[in-house]
């Protein structure tokens, strides 16, 4: 009886969940903000990724960042050392972004953006789980992270558009296999579109930065 009621209450969660989210999707149609939310174990270098690619937009795009963490506002601070918008949104335990904290922290913000990225809680398991109205779900692994994580983490790999395969200039003291970690995550998910990159020497952040904005236009075409 208690585990019907366990799954009754998750389920009444997310239901909840998706109905803000899909409420969050169409103020960003509406706006025209190309909402990107970044998914990872901690540590595999999102802030960092961050940081690499909001140089290369910021002269041409309106950008803001939510950043989500259990505690501290360190993550968003470092954005706002870039001259960037930044919400800190400390969730106090929980392992996760829910729909509803975006929908608050966003109304925070300037609403007129081109680009929203938010960073997910440093976690591969629960963030999977919540919709937050993005039109882009990126997950990041990091070579320091080892080659079998999509195998072991399915549901982020699954419910991800892209991989961004983070920390590239490890490689050569790391035992990580980037045609292993690519082959493990098209098994998951076909579709994904992957990257490999390093912010420390900047290989293959042009060709990430081009794609988000080639997505942009393609979700919200010039009139
Ligand atoms: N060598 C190398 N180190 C990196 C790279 N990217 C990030 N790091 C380092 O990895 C560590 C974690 O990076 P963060 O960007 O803070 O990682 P994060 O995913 O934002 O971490 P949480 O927010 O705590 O989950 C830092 O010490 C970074 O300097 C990279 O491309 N190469
Ligand atoms: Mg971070």
């Amino acid at each position: 009886m208690a585990e019907i009621r366990t799954v009754r209450v998750m389920e009444n969660i997310l239901k909840t969940n998706d109905y803000v989210a899909r409420r969050l999707r169409e103020a960003w149609d509406q706006s025209r903000t190309y909402v990107v939310n970044l998914i990872s174990a901690p540590g595999a270098g999102k802030t960092t990724l961050l940081e690499t690619t909001l140089p290369v937009l910021m002269g041409r795009y309106r950008i803001g960042v939510l950043e989500g963490d259990i505690e501290t506002e360190r993550d968003a601070d470092r954005i706002r050392a870039l001259g960037v918008e930044a919400v800190q949104v400390t969730t106090g335990g929980t392992c996760h972004l829910e729909a509803s904290m975006v929908e608050q922290a966003w109304r925070l913000m300037d609403t007129e953006l081109d680009f929203l990225f938010i960073e997910n809680v440093g976690n591969l398991v629960c963030p999977a789980s919540f919709d937050l109205g993005e039109h882009l779900r990126v997950v990041l692994l990091s070579v320091s992270e080892g080659d079998d994580k999509p195998a072991k983490y399915p549901k982020a790999f699954r419910t991800a558009q892209v991989l961004v395969i983070t920390k590239a200039d490890l490689l050569e003291v790391m035992d990580f296999s980037v045609e292993r970690a690519r082959q493990g995550a098209l098994e998951i998910q076909p579709e994904l579109q992957v990257f490999v990159v390093s912010a420390k020497t900047g290989a293959g952040i042009p060709a990430w930065t081009q794609f988000l904005e080639q997505r942009r236009r393609q979700t919200f075409p010039e009139a």
